[in-house]
């Protein structure tokens, strides 16, 4: 037996431990060991009941994804769980199954092939794989929908969200919450518990309506993903097939998305958001710095969405505005984002209220000489920025990280207004600070190392992806939507029609077109920038629609007219205006408008990795699939554009 998993016994139930931190993936000799495992106590006399359990902080993670390219590259033959899984599903003593932490993927269709689940209460199941590009590959769309029903199977399949132990056990996934140690929780619950194999309960009779109404919202919410679609495929057939045949079937789409473009690039996103963690030039023992109070100033939509961000992971915030009504009503916007969250079930009345006893509003500096950390997040205005600098200098103690949530401004400008250069970094945030995940992390030319490494750590205290980016006009992100909005707005110049190359860049998987999403954050902030950088004429369509007072959403109108529920509509005047520019009047395809416009992307990209902007191709693609609403099944534009592949 390989020290992955550990046999133990207490009384009469044998325990078998798996042994794989971090996270218990089912990496090569874990199932073989479980299998093993299993066996031995079959065999053992004195052993009427067998349980599974994690060691360390979880129990399965999920199938080792690093060995999903030896498959690809034809070293393996497949993942080879669903015959271990059916193995130990066929022991003749019952198996059950203790989750803490979470049974993910492979670890939910382990967790089925045993014949009962008990979960603790804080423990979490799901079958994530659609956010790899995959669908599961080991019977779970098939043991699923026998334990939860085919509606929720469907959903747990094609969205890949984890579900609590709460409605696991509503659904009939888990057989009971603990309620107190696990492990010995489960030797009870094994006791005298017949065989129950869940590949012999029966699925309820196809229901069209069901699949359809899924398809529907994964056609929705997973847009351009073919795993989504492949999962509930999988799934529905489990209404019509034998377990058997429906496992077959499970693989052979499992197997499409394995080998599809798709799901190389999803996989390439995932560990890129681990990657750009790592700080090649940070050495390894870099200090830390505990962050265990916050102060932030501007209650503004940003200020206040990072305020959220740090009373969400239980640190105290120090608050402060100008002036009460300011102070007001970003407090009234934080309470009510809470409230809509209670509403909606994501948090409990409790929570909320104690996010919200951890906040303090205030209109002076007071705390703020004790505060770990300080983000400053008023308007974009250097001498603005620079002034609270100056007087945060006089104010802050040694060690307080002084960041700066600015969008494109110099951060070591904004550096050299202190003495103390060396504690400053740009934390950019974006828009709701409270919902998207992206931190940009901008390293002055003195930011010390151990102010990098906190702010690494802390990106993922906050629930952040943190990715560390040169001091340069508009860093990573912003600098490289610049020339991408520029194409587009050339495209209409040469002849496109606006909403055409909208349609294009969404229906090719952006969350939103270029020019709608000028029009939502404002076309005025980009023709400020471009009048304080002497760039005037870059945008001449823009920079006129501003002229007009044409700011996009926020006026009522911009490149579209906007009716009172900000549905956008064709507009004969800017259809004019257009004109006026135009160069040309020919047909251009969708695929110019994709190509030209993420060419833009990744031509910027390529100029930020030779400026050492970014420190690999993979943080460009993690800031833009996590900043920028790129289609994650697309890679990121360097991904895409096979940039360092
Ligand atoms: N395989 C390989 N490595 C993994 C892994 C996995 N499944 N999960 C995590 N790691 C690595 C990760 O790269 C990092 O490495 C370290 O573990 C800590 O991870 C058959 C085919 C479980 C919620 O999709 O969602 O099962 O950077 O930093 O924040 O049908 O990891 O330290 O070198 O993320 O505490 C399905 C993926 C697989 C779950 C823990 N399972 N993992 O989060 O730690 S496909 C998943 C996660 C499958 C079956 C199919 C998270 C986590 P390093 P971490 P964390």
């Amino acid at each position: 037996m390989s020290d992955l998993v550990l046999l133990s016994k207490l009384a009469n139930v044998g325990v078998i431990t798996i042994n794989n931190p971090p996270v218990n993936a089912l990496s090569p000799g874990v199932p073989e060991g479980i299998v093993e495992g299993v066996a031995t106590f079959n065999a053992d006399p004195e052993v009427t009941a067998i349980v599974i359990i994690g060691g360390g902080r979880t129990f399965i993670s999920g199938a080792d994804i690093k060995e999903f390219g030896k498959i690809t590259s034809g070293q393996k033959s497949d993942i080879g769980l669903a015959d271990k899984i059916d193995l130990i599903e066929q022991s003749a003593k019952p198996v059950v199954m203790a989750i803490h932490g979470q049974a993910l993927g492979g670890g939910l269709e382990v967790a089925m092939g045993g014949h009962y689940r008990v979960m603790d209460p804080a423990a979490k199941v799901g079958q994530p794989e659609v956010k790899l590009g995959i669908i599961p590959g080991a019977a779970g769309t098939q043991r699923l929908p026998r334990l939860a029903g085919v509606a929720k199977a469907m959903e747990m399949c094609w969205q890949g969200d984890p579900i609590s132990a709460a409605e696991a056990l509503q659904h009939g996934i888990v057989d009971a919450v603990s309620n107190g140690d696990l492990l010995t929780f489960a030797v009870e619950f094994a006791q005298g518990k017949p065989v129950r194999r869940v590949s012999d309960l029966p699925v309820a009779a196809a229901d069209p309506a069901v699949s359809s109404a899924a398809r529907a919202a994964a056609a929705k919410r997973a847009r351009g993903l073919m795993a989504a679609q492949k999962a509930i495929d999988a799934v529905e057939a489990a209404t019509r097939m034998t377990f058997a045949e429906g496992v077959a079937y499970e693989r052979q789409l499992f197997e499409e998305c394995l080998f599809d473009e798709q799901s190389k690039s999803m996989i390439h996103i995932f560990f890129g958001e681990r990657e750009v963690a790592k700080i090649p030039f940070l050495a390894k023992d870099t200090p830390v710095l505990p962050i265990k109070s916050a102060a932030v100033i501007g209650a503004g939509t940003m200020g206040g969405g990072i305020a959220m961000n740090y009373l969400n992971a239980g640190i105290p915030v120090r608050l402060r505005e100008t002036s009460q009504a300011s102070l007001d009503r970003g407090v009234a916007t934080i309470t009510k984002n809470y409230a809509a969250s209670v509403a909606k079930g994501r948090f409990t009345q409790a929570w909320m209220d104690s996010r919200l006893a951890l906040l303090t509003p205030q209109l002076t500096w007071e705390g703020f000489d004790t505060a770990d950390i300080i983000v400053e997040a008023v308007f974009e205005n250097m001498a603005l920025k620079k002034t609270i600098f100056a007087e945060l200098d006089g104010i802050a103690k040694a060690d307080c990280i002084l960041a700066t949530n600015t969008s494109t401004l110099d951060i070591d400008e904004i550096a050299s207004a202190t003495k103390r250069p060396h504690m400053v970094v740009g934390h950019h945030f974006f828009s709701p600070a409270n919902v998207m995940r992206l931190l940009e992390i901008v390293r002055g030319k003195d930011t010390a190392p151990e102010v990098l490494a906190t702010s690494m750590a802390l990106a993922k205290t906050l629930r952040k992806v943190g990715v560390l980016v040169g001091n340069c006009f508009g860093f990573v992100g912003n600098r490289m939507f610049g020339p991408y909005r520029r194409v587009a707005e050339q495209l209409v110049i040469e002849g496109a029609d606006p909403m055409a190359v909208d349609k294009a860049l969404y229906d090719w998987g952006m969350a939103m077109g270029p020019l709608a999403v000028g029009d939502l954050a404002g076309l005025d902030v980009g023709w400020r920038i471009r009048q304080e950088r002497g760039e005037v004429g870059s945008a001449p369509i823009e920079d006129a629609l501003c002229e007009m007072g044409r700011y996009g959403q926020k006026t009522g109108a911009g490149w579209y007219k906007y009716d009172e529920k900000r549905n956008p509509a064709i507009d004969p005047v800017v259809t004019a205006l257009i004109e006026q520019h135009r160069t040309g009047h020919r047909e251009i395809s969708a695929q110019e408008i994709i190509d030209r416009c993420v060419g833009a992307l990744i031509d910027e990209g390529k100029k930020i990795l030779e400026e050492g902007i970014a420190l690999r191709p993979v943080d460009i693609d993690i800031i833009y699939v996590n900043g920028y609403g790129f289609p994650a099944h697309r890679g990121g534009p360097m991904w895409y554009g096979q940039v360092g592949r």
